[in-house]
C-alpha cells in the first residue's frame, strides 16, 4: 500500500525515484519550483527539455500534460514536468489541475518510479489558493494510487509554512 507523506522543505533535496515540476508549457524553465529545479540540477535538464520540445511537443506542453526528463544533479533519477493551469475564479479548472497529478503518475508507472515527490502545483506563481489546490492534489493522488501497488510512497514536498498547513488540513 502506497504512504503519503507530507514534507515541509525543498524538493529539490528529496532523494526519490521522480521529482515533479511544476512547470509552464514553453519547458524553458521560470521561477519558483521550477528556478529551483533547474539551478540544482543543472543545464542537462534544460538540454533535455529542449530536445523534447523539438522531437514530440513542437513548441508547448499543453496544460495538465506530463513529460520527463533527467534530473541531472538533483538526488533523483527523473524530473517530471507538468503544467499546472493558472488559477481563475470565473472558471473551474480543477480537472485540468487534477490531471497534471494523475498524468505525472502515469508518467511514473512508466518509467518504474516507485517514489515520488510532488510540490504543490499552481500555488505559486499561477494563484491557486492553498486550501483548494491541496484538497484537489490529495484526492487525484489517492484515486491514482490506490489502484494497485506500482508506487511505494508519495511526498508532498510545502514550502512555506502555509503550504504545510493547508495540506495537513485537507488530508
Ligand atoms: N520546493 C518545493 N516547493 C517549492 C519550491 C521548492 N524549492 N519553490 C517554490 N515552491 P510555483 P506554479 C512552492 O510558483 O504556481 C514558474 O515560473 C511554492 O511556494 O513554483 O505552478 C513556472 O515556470 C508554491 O507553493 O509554481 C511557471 O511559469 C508551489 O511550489 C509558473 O511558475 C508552486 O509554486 C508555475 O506556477
Amino acid at each position: 500500500m502506497v504512504t503519503i507523506h507530507l514534507i515541509p522543505g525543498d524538493i529539490t533535496e528529496q532523494s526519490v525515484d521522480a521529482v515533479v515540476n511544476a512547470a509552464n508549457s514553453s519547458l524553458l524553465g521560470g521561477g519558483g519550483v521550477d528556478g529551483a529545479i533547474h539551478r540544482r540540477g543543472g543545464p542537462e535538464i534544460l538540454a533535455e527539455c529542449r530536445a523534447l520540445r523539438a522531437s514530440r511537443y513542437g513548441k508547448v506542453l499543453p496544460t495538465g500534460e506530463a513529460v520527463a526528463t533527467t534530473a541531472g544533479r538533483l538526488p533523483a533519477r527523473w524530473v517530471i514536468h507538468t503544467v499546472g493551469p493558472v488559477w481563475s475564479a470565473s472558471e473551474d479548472r480543477s480537472p485540468q489541475l487534477a490531471s497534471c497529478y494523475r498524468e505525472s503518475l502515469r508518467v511514473a508507472r512508466e518509467l518504474g518510479a516507485r517514489t515520488v515527490a510532488f510540490p504543490a502545483i499552481s500555488t505559486g506563481v499561477y494563484g491557486w489558493p492553498l486550501e483548494d489546490g491541496a484538497r484537489v492534489a490529495l484526492a487525484a493522488v489517492r484515486e491514482e494510487t490506490e489502484r494497485d501497488d506500482a508506487f511505494e510512497e508519495i511526498r508532498f514536498v510545502l514550502f512555506g509554512e502555509g503550504a504545510y498547513d493547508a495540506f495537513t488540513r485537507a488530508l
